[in-house]
């Protein structure tokens, strides 16, 4: 692992930010002739208090919805100019998913030669905790609340790995701040294909997901362990796994930390472990020779320790 830092302490993340730990890592793999743009998002809004940045490389912030025609812009000044490097955009989900949709489908369908990264805290955080397409089903955000009519969001999680894919790209890979064996390659791999290139990363959340701050690779660590996000990656047009869990935990298990689940009754666990189930069976079915899948039958089973954070 590469020990130079390009993005560099001082910012103003939350301590035990997922995206700021991802975006650390991310940048000491691409290394210093790297050119970075980020939307609107927490990130520019922690890493870009005017005049200063924490990014000790080239570094670009224009608006939102963006991100797939920026990162496209500048690679083709650096082309024009002789300049040798990666392009690297960094975006939130709500700046993916929904917002940068049109955007990033255009520069992949091109295959423009950049790579771009979506920094998932699975709802539009630095503007309040509004829900986005990668809100998971359940969780309570600002605009998904916890009433009489509605319990949460009622979407499961949009899959914008298999969106990003029907592109064909050059590289597609979900990374875990949790597996870093498996981060580092995927990142080193990214780097140095040619072609449009695409990381998705979990990225928790402290405030936005009701967690405490020490807890932030532990819960991406049961992310994986429980299905709630997969490792793998899509190259040479086969999708392939990289990491596989011995067991599948209980979603519960990683439910119960997060405050911004904490009112989920019966039917909705059930409802969120027997679509995990599915998905678990969709990425390793091929490999399991058991049932993994375990439905509840009996009382609600989230327990919470009384913590502040983890109320709503
Ligand atoms: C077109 C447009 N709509 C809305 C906004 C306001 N806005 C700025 S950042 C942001 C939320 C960003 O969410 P996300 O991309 O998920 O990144 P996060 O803050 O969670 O890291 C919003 C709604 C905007 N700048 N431009
Ligand atoms: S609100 Fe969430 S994403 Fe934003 S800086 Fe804090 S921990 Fe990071």
């Amino acid at each position: 692992m590469p020990r130079n830092d390009y993005f560099l302490s001082g910012h103003g993340a939350c301590p035990g930010c997922g995206v700021a730990i991802a975006v650390k890592n991310i940048m000491r793999v691409l290394g210093s002739e790297t050119t970075v743009y980020v939307p609107a998002s927490c990130l520019i809004v922690f890493s870009a208090l005017y005049p200063t940045s924490a990014f000790k490389v080239p570094f670009f912030f224009t608006a939102f919805e963006n991100t797939g025609a920026v990162i496209t812009g500048i690679k083709a000044a650096h082309r024009r100019r002789g300049v040798q490097g990666n392009v690297v955009g960094f975006a939130g989900d709500g700046g993916t998913f929904d917002i940068g949709l049109q955007a990033l489908s255009g520069a992949a369908d091109r295959g423009e030669d950049v790579l771009y990264v979506c920094v998932d805290n699975e709802a539009y955080m630095n503007t309040g905790i509004q829900r986005s397409g990668a809100t998971p089903f359940g969780a309570w955000t600002t605009t998904s609340p916890i009433g009489k009519r509605i319990q949460g969001n009622r979407r499961m999680k949009k899959d914008i790995m298999d969106v990003v894919i029907a592109h064909n790209p050059s590289y597609a890979a979900t990374l875990s701040i949790a597996h870093f064996n498996d981060f580092i390659k995927k990142v080193d791999k990214a780097k140095k294909k040619k072609g449009f290139r695409f990381l998705h990363v979990l990225t928790p959340c402290v405030p936005g997901w009701k967690i405490e701050s020490s807890r932030t690779v532990e819960i991406a660590r049961l992310a994986v362990e429980t299905g709630m996000w997969t490792l793998y990656e899509y190259e040479d047009g086969e999708a392939r796994s990289t990491y596989r869990p011995q067991e599948m935990r209980p979603v519960t298990e990683y439910l119960q930390l997060q405050g911004r689940f904490r009112h989920m009754n019966n039917e909705d666990l059930n409802n969120l472990q027997r679509y995990l189930c599915n998905k678990w069976y969709y990425h390793y079915g091929h490999d399991i020779e058991q049932p993994v899948c375990r439905i509840y039958k009996g009382e609600k089973e989230l327990h919470f320790d009384g913590d502040p954070l983890h109320g709503v």
